[in-house]
């Protein structure tokens, strides 16, 4: 993918995340939604590319823009695309912090279809990168994580969604000593932090959506880092749904190659409301002043990218609520 894309996405994600910010606090989690939505499909329809949607809003018939099938794109280079215009639909809607608008991009056939169902994720940074293994407990991993980092479990902050299910690895976590965020939504965000040193996050852990393991597994793959992860079906629809889209074996622990292949993906996200790293969207009289962070595997470059947007210059940005 030729490196001229690159800017090209982050105007994806941009104007869906100005789009939803504006509906920041409002309660309004589907309207917020569809504005990212709505945004992030206008701007793809103008990029260079062939693309494919193979993670997005849902099935055709559930979704009418950004469905998995879709293609989207001007013409040019083949390839897939993960998309999730508002990650944190939740905390848009309340105004709270780690809600991002995100996408990924890689070569056709390179990223995991992965089936809108749970899935377990570890994610590190690069200097963890080959110490994690899914199948040891939860002190094992902090341990070894800790040592690459140089530094004691009790200097680790490991982030877990605030779920039922996640009591016990909070307690595992707990009693080895790590500090903890317990968040209540939004696990994207967080697992792109572990990769980026001085975040303040170190670890993602826990159970979290399939499709938002795919976007964290191409951020952390551009950033050196690294992931584990199991897909975790809980019905029999949801086991036929893995075997109809190729994943025979439904356990097993897969690597960061297993969800992003080959050596050309780009990630890119915007912050709608605040995240460790980037400040969320602010609106000002005409404008708007967004934050995103790009990267690309093959050169390894991460940008973070701050942008004024001028309202004046593009009928794009008119939204009518
Ligand atoms: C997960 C997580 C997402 O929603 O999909 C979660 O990956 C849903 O989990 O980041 P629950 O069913 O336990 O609510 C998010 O937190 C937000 O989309
Ligand atoms: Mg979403
Ligand atoms: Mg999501």
């Amino acid at each position: 993918m030729d490196r001229v894309l690159t800017l090209e996405f982050v105007r994806v994600t941009e104007t869906a995340a100005v789009k939803a910010g504006r509906l920041m606090g409002k309660g309004d989690k589907m309207g917020a939604d569809q504005l990212a939505v709505d945004g992030m499909h206008s701007i793809l329809s103008t990029v260079p590319i062939d693309g494919t949607v193979v993670i997005g809003e849902g099935e055709m018939d559930e979704a009418p823009m950004l469905y998995i099938g879709e293609k989207v794109g001007a013409g040019g280079t083949e390839v897939d695309i993960a998309v999730d215009p508002l990650e944190g639909t939740n905390l848009t809607a309340k105004g709270q912090d780690g809600s991002i608008a995100v996408m990924a991009i890689a070569r056709k056939g390179n990223l995991l279809h992965a089936p809108d169902m749970y899935m377990e994720k570890l994610c590190v940074g690069p200097r963890a990168k080959g110490r994690i293994d899914l199948t040891q407990p939860v002190q094992e991993n902090l341990r070894r994580i800790a040592e690459g980092l140089e530094r004691g479990i009790d200097d680790l902050t490991v982030v877990i969604l605030d779920r039922p299910r996640h009591q016990e690895i909070i307690d595992e976590c707990r009693s080895a000593g790590a500090r903890i965020k317990l968040i209540t939504d939004g696990d994207v965000s967080p697992a792109v932090d572990a990769g980026i040193e001085g975040s303040g996050v170190h670890v993602l852990m826990g159970i979290g959506g399939a499709p938002e393991g795919v976007l964290a597994a191409a951020a952390l793959k551009c950033l050196g880092g690294d992931m584990q992860a199991r897909l975790i079906p809980y019905t029999d629809e949801e086991r036929k749904r893995c075997w109809e889209m190729g994943i025979d074996d439904i356990n097993r622990v897969m690597t960061l190659d297993d969800l992003v292949k080959g050596d050309d993906c780009i990630f890119s996200a915007t912050a709608i409301t605040d995240t460790p790293m980037m400040r969320g969207v602010q609106y000002f009289g005409g404008g708007a002043r967004t934050m995103s962070v790009v990267m690309r595997y093959k050169s390894g470059t991460i940008r973070f990218i701050d942008t004024f947007h001028r309202f004046d210059k593009k009928a794009k940005w008119s939204i009518h609520l």
